[in-house]
């Protein structure tokens, strides 16, 4: 692609605090659009994606949009369906789907656009978290810790979710970053031979050679599509501090970056996400932190897309 078309997404259905549904807004204020024309992509941007029509439909029934533990299913499964038809049509055209969240649970309707273009594509998931439960193992309720079993087809099936499809296979998926995880989500992970490597291994091995061992997992002959979907709180919480769920212990911002200047030189880049940045957070007056994470949303995106240091 020598597009990048960029689907600003300022939810916050699929976890609790507030201010994840402003990252967007802050990522293209600070200049991210042009940034990226400047590493030589033309650059689709037709103002954030506008879920407000959705939100008012709902609205009735918003306090009643609970199933079991699950929190706002119905919103968060109509939101990651229109966001699934609109990276999906971008892919379809050839563009590079670059999506700005808003929460985690947005990467259901991202990673279901991107693969429904590249049935055959693979997915290298940046986080401290697996986002893996199921609808039957969540402590939080919170469908931004889900996304991954829904892609996959884990757990149970709820209703609202029927359009999406499990595009996902366990081979497919490959993590780097993790260091919260759930004892259920480990299980899960064990369960279905699905590879990680948490901060652990990037200890041991060094973020390259990790890197190398990621792409040799679901990528072996560097053949195939890879969406990449980038959580900031896979940062350590010193360099990305304004995200809704930090973890100490994290990738430096070295680290970080190298991920996605290593999936950029591949060449197969086909989806990327950049996700939970909420300028909200720490807290409002905390405004060295937020600009320090929102320049760090922009910069792993420009390394995404080509940025080198030399
Ligand atoms: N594992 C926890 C949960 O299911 C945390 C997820 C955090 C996602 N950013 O809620």
């Amino acid at each position: 692609p020598k597009t990048v078309s960029i689907v600003g997404c300022p939810f916050r259905g699929g976890q609790s605090r507030a201010g994840v549904d402003e990252g967007p807004i802050y990522l293209v204020k600070a200049g991210l659009v042009q940034q990226i024309e400047e590493l030589g992509w033309k650059v689709n941007f037709n103002g954030h994606h506008q879920f407000e029509g959705i939100e008012q439909e709902l609205a009735p029934i918003r306090d009643a949009d609970v199933l079991g533990t699950v929190k706002n299913p119905k919103l968060v499964s109509r939101v990651c369906e229109a966001v699934a038809k609109t990276v999906g049509d971008h892919a379809r055209k050839g563009e590079l789907p670059l999506t700005l969240g808003g929460d985690h649970s947005l990467a259901m309707g991202t990673v279901s656009g991107v693969f429904s273009a590249y049935p055959d594509a693979c997915l290298i998931w940046c986080d401290a978290h697996a986002d893996i439960n199921t609808v039957e193992s969540t402590d939080s309720g919170n469908l931004h810790g889900m996304p991954v079993s829904f892609l996959l087809g884990i757990g149970e099936k709820l209703p609202m979710f029927e359009w999406l499809k499990p595009v996902l296979t366990p081979e497919r998926i490959v993590y780097i970053g993790l260091r919260d995880v759930d004892k259920a989500e480990k299980k899960i992970l064990k369960d279905n031979g699905i590879k990680a490597f948490s901060m652990h291994e990037v200890d041991k091995y060094g973020i390259g050679k990790v890197v190398e061992m990621a792409l040799d997992h679901v990528n072996p002959k560097r053949t195939l599509p890879i969406h990449l979907s980038f959580d900031v709180d896979a940062l350590d919480p010193t360099v990305a501090p304004s995200t809704g769920t930090p973890v100490r212990g994290g990738l430096s911002f070295r680290e970080g970056h190298y991920i996605c200047e290593a999936i950029c030189e591949t060449g197969l880049l086909v989806g990327l996400d950049i996700m939970e940045v909420n300028p909200a957070l720490p807290n409002m007056d905390d405004k060295m932190s937020v600009k320090q994470t929102v320049a760090i949303g922009c910069s792993l995106t420009r390394a995404s897309l080509g940025e080198t240091l030399l």
